[in-house]
């Protein structure tokens, strides 16, 4: 190891040792609905004491099992209890998704995320499948990120051992409004799959989903149930609704962007040192919008013209962007 991952390593322990679990929720309340000035500069002042505040990490999804889920999120296309123009595709091969993950990683690219629209994972061929993807794409140096449903520790021990670093399991909304999203699971059921991917070892990704109609109190509940959890999800992705049609959820009225921004800033505040993720609805974000949320503390991205099965702004648009405020993508380890 060279010194400056040395230093970065004993700064991350020394901050380490400051991050807070025990927020109440009043205090996530105060903090999320401090002056925007006051909220961006104490996100901005935390930033930069954990992150390169010129830095922001690229990822790529891959949907690799689409539509036909047998769940009734009221916000996803995938759902099999809405009509929407998405295409139903069995499980890809293996061989077509490390070509994927070899092409993003040769772009730059450090994290691969695959997506499937399952309940839970599958036992059997299916999940032996997935488990050669994760091998093959763990195989290119990038980190290696999964989301395929519910988990059992066992299935999560599996994953591990073929190389799997994250699983992204999102909490998506408050206790108190999931129920009104979705009625075929419950939090529980969310906080017991992630509690399977902490034990067996695999960092956690998991966040939520704004401008689904929820109140600011449900924005808050879900940062404070974030917050809570122990160790901190190594990465936050907050997503801003994709409205699509035939979905429940198509015609909410658009949230205000400011919204994203605040919420970012405030996960920033309560887990300095996690990644927050600006993840879907950023083609409906205008450039000054996205910049604010870089501003806010966001430092992660995905990138591709697709996220699972809704488009995302293109390489070149993000390129440029990145290119205008001064900004690069983590750098690669790609091998
Ligand atoms: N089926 C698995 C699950 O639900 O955990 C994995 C795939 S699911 C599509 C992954 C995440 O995508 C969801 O938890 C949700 O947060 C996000 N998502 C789905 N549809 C979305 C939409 N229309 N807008 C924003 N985020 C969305
Ligand atoms: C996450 O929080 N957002 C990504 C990823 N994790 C899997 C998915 C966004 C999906 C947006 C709707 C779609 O493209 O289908
Ligand atoms: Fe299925 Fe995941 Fe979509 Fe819910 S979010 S319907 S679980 S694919």
């Amino acid at each position: 190891m060279g010194t400056r991952p040395v230093l970065e390593a004993a700064q991350k322990r020394a901050a380490r040792g400051n991050l807070r679990h025990d927020w109440e929720r009043s205090e996530v309340e105060a903090i999320y609905r401090t002056a925007l000035p006051e909220l961006m500069y104490r996100a901005q002042t935390l930033h930069r004491e954990y992150h390169a505040p010129d830095r922001v990490q690229t990822c790529q999804l891959i949907s690799i099992k689409t539509g036909g889920c047998p769940e009734d999120c009221a916000y996803c296309p995938q759902s099999a209890h809405y009509q929407t123009d998405v295409e139903r595709q069995g499980l890809l091969e293996p061989r077509e998704v490390i070509d994927v993950a070899r092409d993003a990683a040769r772009r730059g690219v450090t994290r691969f995320c695959m997506g499937a629209a399952w309940r839970q994972a599958p036992e059997g061929r299916e999940f032996e499948n997935v488990l050669e993807m994760v091998r093959g794409v763990s195989a290119t140096g990038m980190e290696v990120c999964c989301t395929l449903g519910m988990l059992t520790e066992q299935q999560a021990l599996q994953l591990k051992e073929a190389g799997l670093t994250a699983y992204n399991h999102n909490l998506d909304t408050s206790p108190e409004f999931y129920g009104s999203i979705i009625t075929t699971r419950v939090y529980e059921d969310r906080l017991k799959t992630l509690a399977a991917v902490r034990k067996a070892g695999i960092t956690v990704c998991c966040g939520g989903i704004l401008g689904m109609g929820e109140r600011e109190t449900d924005r808050i509940g879900l940062l404070h149930q974030l917050a809570t959890l122990e160790p901190h999800p190594e990465s936050v992705p907050i997503n801003m609704l994709v409205r699509v049609e035939g979905t429940p959820l198509a015609s909410v009225p658009p949230l205000d962007p400011l919204e994203m921004v605040r919420a970012i800033a405030t996960a920033r505040i309560l887990m300095p040192a996690s990644r927050v993720r600006l993840a879907a609805g950023r083609k409906q974000l205008s450039p000054e919008a996205v910049t604010l949320c870089f501003l806010a503390g966001a430092n992660s991205i995905f990138v591709g013209e697709k996220l699972l099965t809704t488009p995302n702004p293109g390489p070149d648009e993000d390129e440029q962007l990145l290119h205008t405020l001064g900004m690069k993508p983590l750098e690669s380890h790609a091998v």
